[in-house]
């Protein structure tokens, strides 16, 4: 399986080391498009904005899972969820609401039919998630 794996850059990085414990999970059950996100720090591969939107964009679209960690709230995520959804890719979201005591997920993520919402505390648990979404998927 192909996995788009979004997750905040400019929206903030403090989750930078649970991004690539959870991307090394997606690569052990398939191969993961976007591991930059978790990398630290992001490569600044000089490409222009317009060049990361149309590159990340062919990528999602060539997707067949997509998978957000929202807890950072990340314009760009927000975004690739909205396309993913239109796209009709399956859409898995985790969020951690201890983070920050008293948030909650945006009403327009947590409230779409077309995404699997996961709350989790910690880690094991958005592993977990991982692994039991990307098993779920139909098979080719
Ligand atoms: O609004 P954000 O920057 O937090 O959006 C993060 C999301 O947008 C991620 O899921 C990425 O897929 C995508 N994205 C945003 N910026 C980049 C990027 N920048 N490279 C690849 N994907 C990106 C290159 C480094 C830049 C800081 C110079």
């Amino acid at each position: 399986v192909r996995i788009y794996f979004a997750a905040s850059i400019r929206g903030g990085r403090e989750d930078a080391e649970l991004y690539m414990r959870l991307v090394a999970v997606m690569a052990r059950i398939g191969e993961v498009l976007t591991e930059h996100v978790a990398s630290a720090p992001v490569p600044g591969d000089s490409l222009s904005d317009r060049e990361i939107r149309a590159r990340d964009l062919s990528w999602l679209r060539s997707a067949d899972a997509v998978i957000a960690e929202a807890t950072v709230p990340s314009l760009g995520v927000g975004y690739e969820i909205a396309v993913a959804i239109a796209l009709g890719k399956p859409v898995l979201v985790l969020f951690r609401p201890a983070l920050r005591p008293g948030s909650r997920l945006s009403a327009m993520v947590a409230g779409d039919p077309g995404v699997r919402v996961v709350e989790y505390r910690h880690p094991p648990e958005a592993e977990a998630a991982i692994a039991a979404f990307l098993a779920s998927l139909p098979r080719p």
